[in-house]
């Protein structure tokens, strides 16, 4: 899948290089890491993406302009790559604009069951992260094009997509291409940790502070729920963006297996985040409930009221544990 990238990139003058909605640490920084690599190569970039970036990865866009899709821009380009995504539909407004269109479409990622709708891709749902396969996919043209600008967002990437090196995807390879970007782009892990991670507001953490109060243990202390509502978004003077990250606090209690965390919009119905460890697969519990995802992380919408959506995962995830129990024993 590389050879043939880099075989047929020479084919095209102007590159757009589209970033998924709600842009997180990888793609940003595959974008950023795509964009100025294929530069070096002579080749025109414009990297696209409906969404602002977050405020701490506003700094890997110093060398990248981000732009909005309109159709003159899209159009100026002969080739559209979508990075860390596999279906049109997660990159905002670009399935209306594509359809349609002739343009040739690329897609470099990292999810499974990707769409059947790109002329060429390199995607391996078993690597952690589309920065990885950036990575890969430089070093097989010239390892010497990575930049310490390129090091440092491919890192960057890495590091958002595993929990800092911690998650199941990461391998000895993906330990040693960051020790790799470390030396290409003479930077100390901290610098980047840094500007990620200390990001927090205060009233951020009050909401937090909150949330972590709601925690309720289940099915033997195996199934951790936590929430947050209206209430406390208003007392505290934040919104439901300020939540990111909240399902992983229950999840490091010793012995939870799955974490649910609700955002109740009342009237409205209430959102479900879940995460899992171990052998439990969420995405079967966010299935049955009508949402979906991957099994160590789901989402759903429950129709509410709390007590109800609660009651109803709760026993969806205690069936699976006792089913897996079960099937242990025998
Ligand atoms: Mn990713």
């Amino acid at each position: 899948m590389y050879k043939e990238f880099l075989e047929n990139i020479e084919n095209f003058s102007h590159v757009g290089v589209l970033s998924h909605e709600r842009p997180d640490g990888d793609c940003i920084g595959a974008q950023v890491a795509l964009c100025l690599w294929l530069e070096k190569k002579g080749i025109k970039t414009t990297a696209f993406n409906d969404d602002d970036v977050p405020e701490n990865l506003e700094w890997l866009l110093s060398d990248v302009k981000l732009e909005k899709q309109k159709d003159k821009k899209l159009s100026a380009c002969d080739l559209l790559i979508l990075v860390d995504g596999n279906s049109i539909h997660r990159f905002g407004s670009f399935d209306e604009w594509f359809e349609g269109k002739s343009v040739s479409l690329w897609m470099i990622d990292h999810h499974p069951d990707p769409e059947d709708v790109f002329e060429l891709s390199i995607s391996a749902p078993d690597i952690s992260s589309t920065c990885e396969l950036i990575y890969n996919l430089i070093t097989k043209d010239n390892p010497d094009l990575i930049d310490p600008t390129i090091a440092k967002a491919l890192y960057t990437g890495i590091i958002t997509d595993t929990g800092s090196l911690q998650f199941e995807s990461v391998t000895p390879t993906t330990v040693e291409i960051s020790a790799d970007l470390l030396r290409r782009g003479d930077f100390k892990p901290n610098e980047v940790i840094e500007i990620i991670y200390s990001n927090k507001t205060l009233p951020q953490l009050q909401l937090l502070s909150k949330a972590l109060q709601t925690i309720r243990l289940y099915k033997n202390n195996q199934i951790a729920v936590i929430s947050v509502n209206g209430e406390m978004l208003k007392e505290t003077g934040t919104s439901y963006s300020d939540t990111e990250g909240f399902v992983n606090y229950p999840l490091s209690i010793s012995g939870v297996k799955a974490a649910v965390f609700l955002k109740d919009f009342y009237n409205e119905g209430i959102r479900m985040s879940l995460r899992s460890r171990s052998d439990i697969d969420v995405n079967a519990w966010a299935r049955e409930i009508g949402g979906g995802g991957h099994k160590k992380a789901a989402g759903a919408w429950h129709k509410g009221p709390y007590e109800q959506a609660v009651k109803d995962v709760i026993s969806i995830g205690a069936k699976q544990i006792d089913e897996i129990k079960k099937t242990a024993d025998i």
